[in-house]
């Protein structure tokens, strides 16, 4: 493995981190992954179980609209491999093939008809979108493999909310990559909407290994990291992988004004969401507009919590995203804003050795 040193001289400390490149492109199909890699990966990972030969490549999400307040919406259950850190191969259990899974973005008001494929041949899966009203035991079940699920609700609160899959055990699921983000727009906007230069959607989510119900349960996570899902065509769209953020930064022009959509996934931990060198001006918990603060350094996100954040970056340089739970950011848990003149990428390394 590759270690690279990243120096973080506002808190004076150098932080280790692996560091991982698995970004897929938004506007084609995420890379396909190395065989080779994962059968050396199989020989020391504990419980592939029946997956062992399973590798289904990423799905593109689809969303329609098919109405002013309606849309339809079909995701897949699937295993797909995602390379975690440099060399270590996870084959997770996914929608779509990513994980965190891709962004759905809808209008407060909409009904969903949501459809779940289930591709894997093995154990059956579910969605539990938190963004909707519904009734669990009837529209969050399970999806035998194989087969096909409808269901039908409706988005009625704006927010940053987390899906992910319910089955049994739920951990399990969750843990091993089910999980996503559902951005429900509100049908007013935000209070900034004319005023905000850039937007991006982070999410922080955790790993642990390899299928271990018992490292879920009273394990610490082995990684702690960012992803960020492209939320117009031509950004960039990565799963949660070490470094990702940081191999490849996120861009902005010196004054811009930014907005994040942040959602921590879990399964377990809390984030202290951070930006270093800025404050948020605004801040909505959860992304709804009505729950409005201003002012504040970190945000306390709890597992599946959301939050809208929005700050103005006044200079050029590298501004650290973190959990300010440092043990994560050893972990991981680190991507990057690069602020240039133009907004467009100079070049220079965002990571010191
Ligand atoms: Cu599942």
């Amino acid at each position: 493995m590759r270690l690279k040193l990243l120096s973080y001289t506002f808190f004076s400390v150098m932080i280790f981190f692996i560091t991982a490149c698995s970004t897929i492109s938004s506007s084609e199909n995420p890379q396909q992954t190395n065989d080779s890699k994962i059968t050396a990966s199989a020989a020391t990972s504990n419980n592939f179980g029946p997956h062992e030969n399973v590798n289904q490549p990423p799905v593109p999400l689809k969303i329609e609209r098919v109405s002013e307040n309606e849309v339809n919406v079909e995701m897949t259950a699937q295993i797909t491999d995602i390379e975690i850190s440099k060399g270590n191969m996870y084959k997770a259990w996914t929608f779509n093939g990513e994980a965190p899974g891709p962004v759905v973005v809808v209008k407060e008001g909409d009904i969903i008809n949501f459809k779940l494929i289930n591709m894997d041949p093995s154990i059956p899966h579910s969605m539990d979108f938190h963004a909707v009203h519904a009734a669990p035991s009837k529209d969050f079940i399970d999806v035998m493999p194989n087969e096909s699920g409808f269901f039908t609700y409706q988005a009625n609160k704006p927010g940053v909310f987390m899906y992910h899959c319910g089955t049994k055990p739920v951990l399990s699921h969750i843990a091993n990559g089910m999980h996503g983000t559902m951005i429900v727009m509100p049908k007013d906007g935000y209070p900034n909407d004319g005023k905000i230069n850039r937007e991006f959607l982070i999410i922080q989510n955790e790993w642990y290994k390899y299928n271990d119900l018992e490292d879920f349960t009273n394990g610490v996570p082995s990684n702690v990291v960012f992803s960020t899902k492209a939320l117009k065509e031509g950004q960039l769209n990565t799963n949660g992988v070490v470094g990702g953020l940081v191999d490849t930064p996120l861009l902005a022009k010196v004054g811009d004004r930014i907005r994040l959509y942040v959602n921590n996934v879990g399964p377990n931990e809390v984030s202290s969401f951070h930006v270093v060198g800025t404050i948020f001006d605004d801040v909505y918990i959860d992304g709804n507009p009505f729950n409005h603060m201003k002012g504040i350094q970190t945000v306390m996100l709890p597992a599946s919590g959301g939050a809208v954040v929005e700050f103005t970056v006044t200079k050029e340089g590298n501004y650290p995203i973190v959990t300010h739970q440092f043990n994560h950011v050893t972990k991981g848990a680190v991507g990057m804003i690069k602020v240039t003149k133009d907004g467009k990428d100079d070049g220079s390394a965002t990571a010191g050795h």
